[in-house]
């Protein structure tokens, strides 16, 4: 039997849709490179799972993060190895150069929505990482939101209002930039040394690649400058360094660090539930799983009062609180000044 290589995507997906055909296309190569993306977005998932399972479920929410973002890529990406996901779009500038002349230039939305998925949870990556409190994270990611949504009208209009579009997705990524040089930052390296440096290392390498996003959609889906075959390959890059490179950066540098310091006090079932260790002092589990999903703001609290640890926040944020009294030894609160005052706030 003799096994020969076949990639049919192209074949059995068309270069027509809706009726009308992309002149301005992916051939084979890019549709090999897609394939070739795409395993490598699901062996990073599965790494990132298989790490995940050996930490305690309580740690493991960098994982699933984190896997998630590959994974939805995976599927993206299969979409685009098969010539799936693209509609065809009247180019603004119509090029002499053979692989981009043409009238119609295949625009791959599912990168959008892939975008749209994956964005977010990179931003939450991050911002958990630095403590920042809730509304900051949520803004910023609705920010996010508006920059990819921007990004894929803009690629979805022919004439030059596109533009519009582009400028206002800049702006948002200028403000995004912001929030993870300036504001995020600072909050990082207030909760310790060893969680500044993660933070800096992977708010670095994105700070820097999604720089190049709006260069490489500029010459793509804005321009029509380079070929939908060099776009897959321009997109991949970013996004094999944006995805894979970035989730174990991350991951490496969240090996020592509890996420309970960031204020993500997560708690299992293995753990009494607090309201029985109410009525039972002493016998609560570890993380007094009350305080689950506070965290964001917690890691606010600990942040801005400087001195006190990032848990202390944790018994001042919510009713939750005060259904632990009697077991700030067996939590994971820092600084029992702090929590006295907690206990007596609820
Ligand atoms: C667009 C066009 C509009 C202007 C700007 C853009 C930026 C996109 C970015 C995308 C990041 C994607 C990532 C994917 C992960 O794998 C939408 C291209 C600014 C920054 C990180």
């Amino acid at each position: 039997m003799t096994f020969t290589k076949r990639n049919d995507a192209l074949n059995v997906n068309g270069d027509t849709v809706n009726g009308v055909r992309a002149d301005i296309a992916i051939t084979t190569h890019g549709s090999d490179w897609y394939w070739a993306v795409t395993a490598v977005m699901i062996v990073a998932t599965m790494a990132f799972m298989g790490l995940a399972t050996t930490k305690p479920r309580q740690h493991r929410i960098f994982h699933y993060i984190t896997a998630s973002i590959t994974l939805v890529a995976s599927i993206a990406y299969f979409s685009m190895g098969s010539n799936l996901g693209w509609t065809p779009i009247d180019v603004e500038f119509q090029r002499s150069d053979h692989v981009v002349s043409g009238f119609n230039r295949e625009i791959f939305y599912v990168r959008y929505i892939d975008w749209f998925i994956t964005t977010p949870l990179l931003l939450l990556d991050l911002l958990l990482t630095a403590g920042m409190p809730w509304p900051t994270v949520m803004y910023v990611i609705l920010i996010d939101e508006v920059m990819i949504v921007t990004g894929l009208v803009g690629a979805l209009v022919s004439s030059s209002y596109k533009w519009g579009y582009f400028v206002f997705g800049c702006a948002a990524l200028f403000y995004i930039i912001y929030v993870l040089g300036f504001e995020a930052r600072k909050h990082a390296n207030a909760l310790g040394k060893d969680v500044g440096q993660a933070f800096l290392y992977c708010g670095a390498l994105t700070t820097f690649l999604w720089t190049l996003y709006p260069i490489a959609w500029g010459v793509c889906e804005g321009g029509n400058i380079i070929s939908p075959d060099s776009e897959a390959v321009f997109y991949g890059i970013l996004d094999l360094l944006a995805k894979p490179v970035f989730g174990a950066l991350l991951l490496f540098g969240h090996r020592n660090i509890d996420p309970a310091r960031l204020g993500l006090h997560i708690h299992d079932y293995d753990e009494k539930d607090a309201f029985v260790s109410d009525k039972r002092p002493g016998h609560n589990g570890v993380n007094n799983g009350l305080t689950t999903g506070n965290g964001v703001a917690n890691g606010h609290n600990s942040a801005t009062n400087g001195h006190n640890g990032v848990g202390n926040g944790v018994v001042s944020s919510g009713a939750d609180a005060n259904t632990v009294p009697g077991n700030t030894d067996s939590n994971t609160i820092h600084g029992p000044s702090t929590t006295t005052t907690a206990h007596a706030t609820v």
